[in-house]
C-alpha cells in the first residue's frame, strides 16, 4: 500500500520536548493528496504512543513506533547508533499533542489544531490523521463531535478555537446526474442521510467512507487551487507529486501484513 505522508509543521514547539530551532512536523498518512485544500485539523488518538524521530534531513517527525521502524527501513529516518532501530528521542502519547498549533500544506487555513478521535488505528498509517471533513465521513462526524459536545471537550482539554471556528471546505464539485444538481462536499450529506450519531459509530462510518471515496475518485472535479476545473483520477497524482517536489510530503510504504526484519 502507498501512502502520502503529509508533513504538519508545528508552530508552537513545546518548550519539554528542548528542540530549539529544528522543525517539527506531525505527519500523516494520506490516500487522498488532493483533499489537502480542505484540511481543518488533525486527529491523533489520546490514549496512543507516539515519539519523536529524527530524519536523515535533519528534521523531527511525530509518528507511532510502528510507522517509525517502517520510515526507517525506507531510508527516511536515522538510526539509533549500533543498531537497526530508529532513534526516539522522546515518547509521548496522543494527549500530550492535543492542541499543537499547525501549518498545514495547501491548507486553506494557516494555523489548524491536533483534536482527539477514539477510532484511529495505531496499527494503521501514522496514527496521525489529517482531517478533511468535506470528504472524509469519519473527519466530519468527529470535528462536529468536537463542536458540539462541550462534556467531552472538558475530559480532553480540547478549547472551542480549536474546532467551533472551522468550517467544511468546498474543495471538490460533482456535475449533476441529470437530475441532481451540481453538488459539493459529499461527507456531510452522505453522513447526514445515515443519520450518524457519533464518530464512535463505526460501521456505519465504515459504509459511508465506501461511498463518499468512490465518488470523489470517480466524479470529484477540482474546486480550488492550481487545478481547478480538472478531474480528482487526473491530477491526484500531479498534486503528490507537487507536494513532494516542495517538500511539504513524501511517498511511505505500508507492508501488506507486519513489519518483515531487514536480513544482512
Ligand atoms: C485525508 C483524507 C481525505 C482521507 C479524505 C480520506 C478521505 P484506508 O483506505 O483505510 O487505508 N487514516 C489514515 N491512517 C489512519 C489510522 N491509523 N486510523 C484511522 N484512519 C486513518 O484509509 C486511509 C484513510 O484513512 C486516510 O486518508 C486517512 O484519511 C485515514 F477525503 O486522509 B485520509 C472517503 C475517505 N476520504
Amino acid at each position: 500500500q502507498e501512502y502520502t505522508l503529509i508533513k504538519l509543521r508545528v508552530k508552537e514547539i513545546p518548550e519539554a520536548w528542548d528542540l530549539e530551532d529544528t522543525p517539527v512536523f506531525l505527519v500523516a498518512a494520506t490516500l487522498r493528496p488532493e483533499t489537502m485544500y480542505g484540511q481543518t485539523n488533525c486527529f491523533v488518538l489520546p490514549e496512543g504512543q507516539y515519539g519523536l524521530f529524527r530524519t536523515k534531513e535533519g528534521e523531527i517527525f511525530v509518528c507511532s513506533q510502528r510507522s517509525a521502524l517502517n520510515m526507517y527501513y525506507q531510508d527516511i529516518l536515522e538510526e539509533k547508533e549500533n543498531s537497526t532501530s530508529p532513534r526516539c528521542l522522546m515518547s509521548l502519547s496522543g494527549q500530550e499533542l492535543v492542541g499543537l498549533p499547525l501549518e498545514a500544506p495547501l491548507c486553506q487555513y494557516s494555523t489548524i489544531h491536533v483534536l482527539p478521535m477514539f477510532t484511529i488505528s495505531m496499527s494503521k498509517g501514522t496514527g496521525v490523521v489529517t482531517s478533511v471533513p468535506a470528504e472524509a465521513p469519519d473527519d466530519y462526524i468527529c470535528l462536529r463531535d468536537w463542536k458540539t459536545r462541550a462534556n467531552w471537550r472538558d475530559q480532553y482539554n480540547v478549547k472551542e478555537e480549536w474546532c467551533v471556528p472551522f468550517e467544511v471546505q468546498e474543495i471538490l464539485t460533482f456535475d449533476g446526474d441529470g437530475e441532481d444538481e451540481a453538488s459539493f462536499a459529499s461527507a456531510p450529506a452522505v453522513c447526514e442521510q445515515m443519520k450518524i450519531g457519533s464518530h464512535r459509530e463505526k460501521d456505519k462510518l465504515a459504509a459511508a467512507k465506501k461511498e463518499v471515496y468512490q465518488k470523489g475518485f470517480y466524479s470529484g472535479i477540482m474546486n480550488v487551487g492550481a487545478y481547478k476545473g480538472q478531474k480528482v483520477a487526473d491530477v491526484k497524482a500531479k498534486i503528490k507529486e507537487d507536494l513532494i517536489e516542495k517538500g511539504e510530503a513524501l511517498a511511505y510504504f505500508e507492508p501488506e501484513s507486519k513489519v518483515v526484519a531487514r536480513s544482512g
